[in-house]
């Protein structure tokens, strides 16, 4: 058997085709398709027309060395001025562009003319402060309008932003202020989690310590909790924004300005430092966002429930809706304070018509059941989007049965940090749904699955995912090591994109995600999807979230363990276990029958919602955990560990 000669015998038949009234007003159709089929770059071109630019660009990718891409390289234009000012200019001021929602239950709306008066002063504040085009401002902060303002006032005078989760530790984020150079940080005081005032600011203090170029601290106040100042570096962001005027002339920048640089694990090393530029990656995700949506930005009300430190964060929160100027919700907090009803309340509150959230949440609601949003009026909701993680077919139906009303398409958007925008996923208004499956590559994107020679594989075969021509929002480098940036995405197969997921094509040569490429296990040479089997579990009525890792096993090289959390309501009972294994064996066939089965209380997952498969290895084969730093909640491990009877 080859080395890509996956077994995926899961099958899922439902299907969904588009609601009537959706499709009567679609924004993207098969002619849309076609059309970027025929001449991406002139698709691109043209969709580049959304951009208010300062210099219009005349040509759209410069592929001339490959990997290096430019797009719109002669183009100039101002990534805050497209999120801000033209939408003011345009009549648009009074509408709003964010409905702030505080965990504690405070509440705060912003409109375009507001906003961008907030950018214009701390785009001041930081010239004062000598930020000037190019240098690298680290921004760690809680889930409140000043990240937004603050990433725009960085984007506004050309100062590339870094921002760093306000969930990682001191040791995370001096890190990446080392790695970047950065000289200036804008934090708070603390955020509100779990219905308390949690510090963020003394993280920053150690970070520092080691960190001596760093010579200024912005310090948003948010819980009003004692704070401690250092004299010279540390000044209040409300001070300093008030020392300045609301007007600002944004200055033109070349499209291949840096716009920021996100950090994301690597699967060994350091953190790699994805660098966005500011053309392509502004054309890609306010497109994206237009098309994937099927926004109507003069009656939408979108919310992306990601947090900000996150790519999706940057590119479906900030970038794509203020470009499109979208009226979106923003929300501090976790999704059970003060009760787990909180996200639902929210979307009564706002008449949310589009929501963006990932897997883990939705498994997490269906384990605290139905009844929640039951209770509330989900109405306005017209299409649901998923992201992060492959979605289990099981979580499909359920997100569109129980918050969709049975009558919202379900988008599931794969893509990456590194490629800025949606790569993969369904048309709300046009694709007949499938649950669990991606579907489409975005048009104007080309995406193959191939086996390990590059060869294409054939409709109903699994391969290795792959990006076949450049596009506007991908990833230009990473920060400061080119060669790593070769190696990673670009060594593996000749020309090709290497995105390290495995995918499979059905027969009718739609795309399903199956993991990431080093979560794949071996079974006595069978190479197995985690992602299929962890649907099967899902798809067992008492089953809300499940893991599945490879441990070495001395016969057939490597055995399947899996994690589970059963759902609140679920009677666990002494045969559970046998009758999961028996569920797996009918659902896929016995070969994907778990060797051993946990009943855990909860899943170690990184601040985007992905499991983190790598620990559970290390308990599934009896080591010593690796690195936690990634976790949102390092003390899950302990709290696995002590619910395990014994470790196999
Ligand atoms: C946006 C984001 C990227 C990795 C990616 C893949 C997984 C994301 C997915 C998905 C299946 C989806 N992933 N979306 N897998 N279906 N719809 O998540 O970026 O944090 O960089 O992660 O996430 O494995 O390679 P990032």
């Amino acid at each position: 058997m080859s080395d890509t000669e996956w077994s995926n015998l899961s099958t899922e038949d439902r299907r969904f085709p588009p609601p009537p009234e959706l499709v009567a007003e679609a924004n993207v159709t098969a002619e849309t398709y076609a059309r970027a089929a025929e001449d991406p770059d002139a698709f691109w071109a043209e969709q580049a027309r959304r951009i208010s630019w300062g210099t219009e660009p005349t040509e759209s990718l410069d592929w001339s060395n490959p990997p290096f891409a430019k797009w719109f390289a002669d183009g100039t234009l101002n990534a805050a001025y497209n999120c801000l000012d033209r939408h003011v200019e345009a009549g648009l001021g009074d509408r709003v562009a964010f409905h702030f929602e505080g965990e504690p239950g405070d509440s705060r709306a912003l409109t375009y003319a507001e906003l961008t008066r907030e950018v214009c002063r701390a785009a001041n504040a930081l010239t004062a402060l000598g930020v000037r085009a190019g240098d690298r401002v680290a921004i760690y902060l809680p889930m409140v309008p000043e990240a937004v303002v603050a990433m725009l006032a960085c984007a506004r005078i050309g100062a590339p932003h870094v921002v760093v989760f306000g969930g990682f530790s001191a040791d995370a984020l001096s890190t990446r202020i080392l790695d970047c150079g950065v000289e200036v940080v804008i934090t708070a005081d603390g955020g509100y989690r779990r219905g308390s005032a949690s510090a963020l600011k003394p993280a920053v203090d150690a970070a520092l310590e080691k960190c001596p170029d760093v010579r200024s601290v912005l310090v948003v106040q948010r819980t009003g909790q004692e704070t401690a100042m250092t004299e010279g570096r540390d000044i209040w962001w409300h001070d300093a924004l008030a020392a300045e005027s609301d007007q600002h002339t944004p200055e033109m920048f070349p499209a291949e300005h840096p716009l920021y640089v996100m950090y994301t694990s690597g699967s060994t090393g350091k953190p790699k430092g994805i660098l966005h530029t500011t053309g392509g990656y502004l054309v890609g995700t306010s497109y994206t966002q237009w098309a994937t949506f099927d926004l109507k930005a003069d009656r939408d009300v979108f919310w992306t429930a990601a947090d900000i430190g996150w790519v999706t964060g940057h590119s479906y929160l900030v970038y794509g809706p203020l470009s499109n100027a979208t009226t979106s919700v923003m929300y501090e907090g976790t999704p059970d304070t003060p009760h787990q009803g909180r996200w639902w309340e929210i979307v009564e509150k706002y008449r949310v018509s589009i929501l963006y959230c990932a897997p883990t949440a939705i498994r997490t609601f269906m384990k605290w059941g139905a009844d929640i949003p039951a209770r509330h009026d989900l109405s306005s909701l017209r299409v649901l989007g998923s992201v992060g993680e492959p979605i289990n077919p099981e979580a499909y139906v359920w997100y569109r049965e129980n918050i969709g009303g049975g009558r919202t398409p379900v988008v599931d958007t794969w893509w990456q940090t590194e490629t800025g925008m949606h790569m993969i996923t369904p048309m709300p208004a046009l694709s007949v749904g499938k649950p669990g499956a991606a579907m489409t590559p975005f048009p104007g994107v080309s995406i193959d699955v191939v086996d390990d020679e590059a060869n294409p594989v054939a409709n109903g075969h699994a391969g290795l995912l792959v990006i076949t021509k450049p596009w506007p929002s991908m990833l230009r480098t990473l920060w400061g090591d080119d060669q790593r940036y070769v190696d990673t995405y670009w060594s593996r197969f000749e020309g090709l994109y290497f995105a390290g997921d495995g995918a499979k094509r059905d027969a009718d040569g739609d795309i399903w995600l199956l993991g990431r490429v080093d979560d794949v296990m071996n079974v006595s040479g069978h190479r197995m999807s985690t992602t299929e089997i962890e649907s099967s579990l899902v798809s067992h009525p008492k089953v809300a979230e499940a893991a599945v890792v490879g441990a070495t096993d001395e016969t057939t090289g490597q055995a399947i363990v899996a994690f589970v959390i059963l759902r609140e309501d679920a009677e666990a009972g002494d045969d559970i276990v046998a009758e999961l294994r028996a569920h797996v064996a009918k659902d896929i066939g016995p070969i994907a029958r778990p060797r051993s089965i946990m009943v855990v209380p909860e899943l170690p997952k990184t601040r985007s919602g992905k499991i983190m498969r790598r620990l559970l290895r290390d308990i599934a084969e009896n080591r010593a955990l690796g690195d936690v730093t990634t976790l949102t909640d390092s003390s899950v491990m302990d709290l696995i560990k002590d619910k395990l009877p014994s470790a196999p």
